[in-house]
């Protein structure tokens, strides 16, 4: 039994260090069964202003037209594959984000309500929402909306970039949220 545990402690910790770098979009489907929830890990600096946005795209300025400090795809946003029209209920599982060295960590549902200093940015829109809160924008739209720890959703496309909320500068972010979706009956 201790030996088995050794072994799960040493496989989370593997499992942990490989998902706190990614460096591009990932999706992790659940390989159980073929209706088995939609999980992935989202890193804190993941930033949805970089969605969709090809390699060496800037964004994430301290003010609107400022220099922006971050780039894709180091802080680009992960993404889950959804059926169009279809109801999904999400949970994040485990996890705690924080926007900055020295920083407290906060759970997916974040802490106090900030915009995003560059505005309306690579043809996305503003938002404010809760500091490291967990967020998303669905492929073909141009609004980032609050998803928090869990809720309910309708898959408007088939792709739901997901982030984090910070006021700029994703690259000095660290953490993760480990969320699932699971298709409502
Ligand atoms: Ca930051």
């Amino acid at each position: 039994m201790k030996k088995v545990m050794i072994g799960f402690v040493v496989g989370m910790v593997i499992a942990g260090c490989t998902q706190m770098s990614p460096t591009s979009p990932s999706v992790v489907r659940n390989s159980e069964s073929q209706t088995g929830p939609i999980g992935t890990y989202v890193p804190g600096t993941a930033s949805l202003w970089l969605a969709g946005q090809s390699d060496g795209t800037r964004a994430n300025p301290q003010v609107p037209g400022g220099y922006p400090v971050d780039v894709a795809p180091d802080q680009s946003p992960v993404y889950v594959t959804l059926e169009v029209g279809k109801v999904y209920t999400y949970l994040v599982g485990f996890g705690c984000v924080k926007n900055g060295p020295e920083l407290p960590c906060s759970d997916a549902n974040g802490s106090y309500l900030v915009p995003h200093s560059g505005g309306d940015e690579n043809g996305i829109l503003n938002l404010v929402a809760p500091l490291n809160s967990l967020i998303g924008l669905f492929r073909g739209s141009n609004q980032p909306f609050f998803l928090g720890m869990s809720g309910e959703l309708v898959a408007k496309s088939d792709r739901l970039w997901l982030g984090t909320m910070d006021g700029f500068e994703w690259n000095n972010n660290s953490g993760q949220f480990a969320v699932k979706f699971y298709e409502k009956e």
